[in-house]
């Protein structure tokens, strides 16, 4: 149970497709996997995915903060320190993906110290997860293509259509194509990554509303207080609070302000530690979550599955389980698997992975 030693591994995978949204793009997984090793030789893993342009980490930073400020107040620990652990982690501003993937790690360790799967530690509330998934920017035919083929290979029927570009009407354009092109069953929610401002958002919301989309998600910057309130005044749907709130503080701030109505939970940022905070105040304040996609690999999904299978109210909405597809190839020696739009918990115990340690040194940068 003693955590011995803890160790950053950068690799880099790249993508057969990249995505593409408001605040960014994704060519290559440039990501970094923690590993945690404890006395009696248990190995827990996780993975850690920099996203610079929405929460400021790079691969390098997320091996600096966790080498240099993490490591020496978590090693001698045990696996079920959590409060400390908490503790000495949030010495430390942000860095959530660095947290993250240090918090799964350990909870990795301590399933396979024990014998179980994380969603039975977790909850246990179900084996298998709806899975939705993401539409990059690109022309319309090209993403309801794209929608039909999911549909068609995986049964997958609900999708999240990233928007925020500026004229907004292929923005609209896409969504009343895909409304058209995937019928009326169809989950079709949207994504703006605070890509419009409020006054854009204010526009769109009664041609969303037309072409039956269901949530709205950080339609312009969450620091544009009286125009995010002003949004969730007059939208008629949840407007879905994402990179504005990977700490519960953020969730009650933004709940409190008036600046979302519903949360997407990442395990990637803060891990299953946070994660479950936010799910139990949301819960508490009578607020919809959902699970997001912090453009995972299977390792990271996997996480994402475990904590939303684990409870009752992850699983009224489709989970974002879909990014690794696009990659080229994955460090797993158990690949998930999508089929009639469900993914289903793995029953190893620990998040239920296991490592390809050569595709790993293969990929090591
Ligand atoms: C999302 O839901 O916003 C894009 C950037 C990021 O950090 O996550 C993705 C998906
Ligand atoms: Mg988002």
């Amino acid at each position: 149970m003693i955590i011995q030693s803890i160790e950053t591994i950068p690799y880099a995978i790249a993508y057969k497709k990249p995505l593409k949204f408001a605040s960014g793009m994704v060519n290559v997984a440039d990501h970094v996997l923690v590993k945690v090793t404890t006395a009696d030789g248990v190995v827990g893993f996780a993975d850690a995915p920099p996203r610079p342009y929405t929460y400021g980490e790079t691969q390098e930073s997320i091996v600096a903060v966790i080498e240099k400020l993490f490591a020496p107040g978590v090693v001698g620990l045990k696996l079920t320190d959590s409060a400390r652990i908490r503790e000495i982690l949030n010495r430390t501003i942000g860095n959530d993906a660095a947290k993250g993937a240090l918090d799964i790690a350990i909870w990795d360790a301590l399933g396979k110290t024990l014998g179980l799967p994380v969603h039975e530690l977790l909850g246990g509330y179900t084996k298998a997860l709806k899975v939705s998934h993401m539409l990059g920017f690109d022309e319309p035919g090209v993403v309801l293509d794209e929608a039909l083929e999911m549909r068609e290979t995986y049964g997958i029927n609900a999708f999240k259509v990233k928007v925020g570009r500026s004229p907004i009407g292929l923005d609209l354009e896409i969504c009343k194509v895909l409304r058209d092109g995937l019928g009326p069953e169809a989950d079709i929610y949207v994504d703006a990554n605070r890509g419009w401002t409020s006054t854009q958002a204010l526009a769109a919301l009664p041609i969303l509303l037309d072409a039956g989309v269901s949530t709205l998600e950080e339609p312009c910057d969450a620091k544009d207080a009286l125009g995010r309130r002003e949004i969730v005044k007059k939208s008629l749907i949840p407007v879905v609070g994402d990179e504005s709130v990977p700490t519960m503080g953020d969730v009650s701030r933004e709940l409190l302000s008036g600046g979302c109505t519903a949360i997407s939970i990442k395990t990637a940022r803060g891990g299953f530690s946070n994660a479950t905070r936010i799910l139990n105040l949301c819960e508490g304040m009578g607020v919809e979550v959902m699970i997001g996609n912090q453009i995972d690999t299977q390792l990271g999904t996997a996480a994402s599955l475990a904590f939303g299978a684990a409870n009752k109210a992850t699983t009224k909405k489709a989970a974002e389980l879909s990014n690794y597809l696009d990659m080229a190839d994955d460090l797993v020696v158990n690949p998930l698997k999508i089929s009639n739009g469900e993914m289903s918990v793995s029953p190893l115990p620990g998040v239920g992975i296991e490592l390809d340690e050569a595709k790993l040194a293969h990929y090591r940068v």
